[in-house]
């Protein structure tokens, strides 16, 4: 399908599209909004692995996924506020380093870390 060459990787009804640009969360966060999507948000393995490989073949590191939690301090939950039904967390997270992790991300190799919202990465969205 056209809209999945060359940037964007499809798994059952969702598409995840790389941009070009790198931005803190927030920034981030406003960006996918702004197109009508969110930030990545993997609930099962496929979506998980799917935007992996989207990661890999654009040749991405480190990038945002869009759960935070900020509202309860180690509970994950997505933009809508719901726990989380997947997760694929590095072993030893979330740790909330420095009491400032309050984002996620996942690794080029699929496992996820919490981080500083404010740390800067590419930028993949959600449609
Ligand atoms: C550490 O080294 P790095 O970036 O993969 C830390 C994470 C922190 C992160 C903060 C095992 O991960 O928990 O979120 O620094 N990992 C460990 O940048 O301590
Ligand atoms: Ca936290
Ligand atoms: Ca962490």
């Amino acid at each position: 399908k056209v809209e999945l060459f060359p940037n964007g990787r499809g798994v059952g009804q969702k598409v995840f599209k790389a941009a070009y640009f790198e931005k803190p969360f927030q920034e981030a966060q406003q960006v996918c909004a702004q197109a009508g999507g969110q930030l990545p948000s993997p609930r099962s393995e496929a979506e998980n692995e799917a935007l992996q490989q989207l990661v890999e073949v654009e040749n991405k590191d480190r990038v945002f996924l869009s759960m935070t939690d900020f509202q309860t301090e180690g509970r994950f939950t997505y933009p809508g506020g719901e726990p989380l039904v997947y997760s694929n967390w590095n072993p030893g997270e979330p740790n909330n380093k420095d009491g400032n992790e309050h984002c996620v991300e996942m690794y080029t190799n699929g496992q996820w870390n919490d981080l500083p919202c404010e740390e800067i990465r590419p930028v993949i969205c959600e449609f």
